[in-house]
């Protein structure tokens, strides 16, 4: 350790510690869970934790799970998670979570404990510059450089990760900060923003979708975040619009309502991608429009005029081009369109466009595979409860449970989208079970993913979280291998990956583990995961060589997807 504790207690009883503050200031955000791990920079905080006992502590294994289930408490609890982190190692290691949730949108606030203000800038032990490591990957980062600032800072750091487009926020406050004593505040909430609308914005979006002879919606995560599912489904049918979905906006509409058109992009249904390039007005609401939506930019929607709805300004003509521009929460927007659209009714446009939706169809091979990979999602499906949460891991896992879970209740998919980190299903189901203790909570990872945090098994069997993990276990890096075996002429290289026995591990863990080799075996072992009462691991070994179907491959315009090849 670099510094002693100064052990005297605080000089003035109206005082407090640092430490004690920090855990004052979470409470006035209504924050109770902490996701963390200690170590010399946080340890005043650590020794003030027993004295605030509503404040419960959940011990990660690695401080990329503490983020990571930050992550999926927030998308099911609707607030920000909290990350707590010791300096330098703790801090490097919560990066990939804050960059994650950066990507999704999702509020956490993520405090590290710094070395102390005297040795800041001298290379000492565990210090690393995390201000400027997280500086692109926060919506703002805060150096507590007093001890009076920790309450209103922490407090600003809450109202910042739920502003507008959500978002993590990172406070980092130097040791001797901790120790340091000063008055308790209650800083004042800030004052919430107000929005103003762009009303002739509104009028020329409604003009455009009244007169649309073929109008298309593509639904992203921000309807999911503003709650306005019902807003959505209400818009859809007034004006008699599909509805394509993002991977973070599927669920935004019941998979199956008449007007759900599945996903689009590069695993987009075929259907929904052609309806895309046929369509004369789209309305984009809550959406980046990032490349695994449009593919080749130029062959976007080239017929279409695109209505698209923001809260971040920022994102409005940045990767296509915009007719109307409306900067707004999807709600508000939503609600004004209502407001000012008739009725209208699209039968033939209706029908083409959502001809296949829902999830696509089985094909007949897959009779004849022991385990291949759609069924076991649809099985995993059937086992689960009907409003359960999904957390999926990324890889091809992710595109199969994105196109054959069938989600219909809301917001019960949970996925590290936008940047795609290995890891996150585990963890972020962990977090996602401690938001809502009663939810039916299924991670579903690859072999590879599920290797990354697997040690998170330790944090659920501790806090006795009856997350569920199954994996599908193809013994590759699957999706790396689809592209190698599709795009680098089927050279296989560094994808096969070798497992451990995971019922052992699960065993070791104190966890239940199954293996499921046979069709036969499936239904059974799943129901008996369902009813399971702590945390149990899947191992679900499917067809090694599976692909996922549709690709749009690298560069190509959605058009050019390739369809599944006939067996
Ligand atoms: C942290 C991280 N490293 C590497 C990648 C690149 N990557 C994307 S998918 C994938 C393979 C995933 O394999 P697995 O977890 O077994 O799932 P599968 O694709 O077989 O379903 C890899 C290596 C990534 N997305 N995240």
């Amino acid at each position: 350790m670099a510094t002693m504790i100064d052990p005297s207690g605080p000089p003035d009883p109206a005082t407090q510690r640092g430490s004690q503050l920090v855990c004052e200031a979470l409470r006035d955000a209504g924050a109770d869970i902490i996701f963390g791990y200690p170590g010399g920079a946080t340890l005043p905080i650590y020794d003030a934790l027993p004295d605030h006992p509503w404040l419960r502590h959940i011990l990660v294994r690695h401080e990329q799970g503490a983020a990571h289930m930050a992550d999926g408490y927030a998308r099911v609890a609707r607030r920000p998670g909290v990350c707590l982190a010791t300096s330098g190692p703790g801090a490097t290691n919560l990066v990939t979570g804050i960059a994650s949730a950066y990507m999704d949108s999702i509020p956490i606030v993520a405090i590290t404990g710094q070395v102390s203000r005297a040795l800041m800038g001298r290379d000492a032990f565990q210090e690393t510059d995390v201000l400027g490591m997280v500086a692109p990957i926060t919506k703002h980062a805060f150096l507590v450089q007093r001890v009076e600032d920790i309450q209103p800072t922490i407090a600003r750091a809450f109202s910042i990760a739920m502003a507008g487009r959500p978002g993590p926020v990172l406070v980092d406050i130097p040791k001797d900060l901790q120790n340091a004593s000063a008055p308790v505040r209650r800083p004042a909430a800030d004052a919430p923003a107000v929005a103003f609308l762009d009303e002739s914005a509104l009028d020329d979006a409604a003009r455009l979708l009244a007169d649309a002879e073929r109008p298309l919606i593509i639904a992203g995560h921000g309807v999911r975040l503003a709650r306005a599912h019902a807003l959505l489904a209400e818009l859809a049918r007034r004006i008699d619009a599909p509805v394509a979905h993002t991977l973070l906006g599927l669920g935004a509409l019941s998979e199956d309502d008449p007007l759900a058109a599945g996903m689009l992009g590069m695993h987009g249904v075929p259907a929904t991608n052609r309806a895309v390039n046929a369509a004369d007005v789209i309305l984009g609401v809550g959406l980046r429009f990032d490349d695994r939506v449009t593919g080749k930019v130029s062959a976007f929607a080239s017929r279409a005029k695109i209505i698209h709805v923001d809260i971040d300004s920022t994102q409005i003509g940045k990767n296509v081009p915009t007719a109307v521009a409306i900067v707004a929460d999807a709600g508000v927007a939503l609600a004004a369109l209502i407001a000012r659209l008739p009725a209208r009714e699209h039968v033939t446009w209706r029908g083409q466009a959502v001809a296949a939706r829902s999830r696509p169809r089985l094909v007949s091979y897959e009779d004849q595979v022991e385990l291949a990979p759609r069924p076991v999602v649809r099985a995993i499906r059937e086992a689960a409860r009907l409003d359960a949460y999904f957390v999926s891991d990324v890889g091809q896992h992710q595109m199969w449970a994105a196109q054959h879970l069938g989600l219909v209740a809301h917001d019960r998919y949970l996925t590290s989208a936008g940047l795609g980190a290995m890891g996150y299903a585990l963890p972020a189901a962990i977090g996602a079970q401690v938001a809502d203790p009663g939810a039916d909570v299924w991670a579903i990872a690859g072999d590879g993913g599920a290797q990354m945090t697997i040690h998170e098994l330790g944090t659920a069997v501790q806090e006795g979280l009856p997350v569920k993990l199954v994996i599908l276990n193809n013994g590759y890096l699957g999706m790396v291998r689809q592209w190698q075996q599709l795009f680098f002429n089927g050279r296989i290289s560094q994808t096969p990956i070798s497992s451990p026995d995971y019922v052992k591990l699960a065993d070791a863990y104190g966890a239940r583990g199954f293996v499921v080799e046979r069709r036969n075996e499936l239904a059974r072992t799943l129901a008996a995961a369902a009813a399971c009462d702590g945390p149990c691991v899947v191992d679900v070994r499917i067809e090694r060589e599976a692909n996922v179907w549709p690709i749009v491959p690298p560069g190509g315009a959605n058009a050019e997807l390739i369809e599944e090849p006939a067996r």
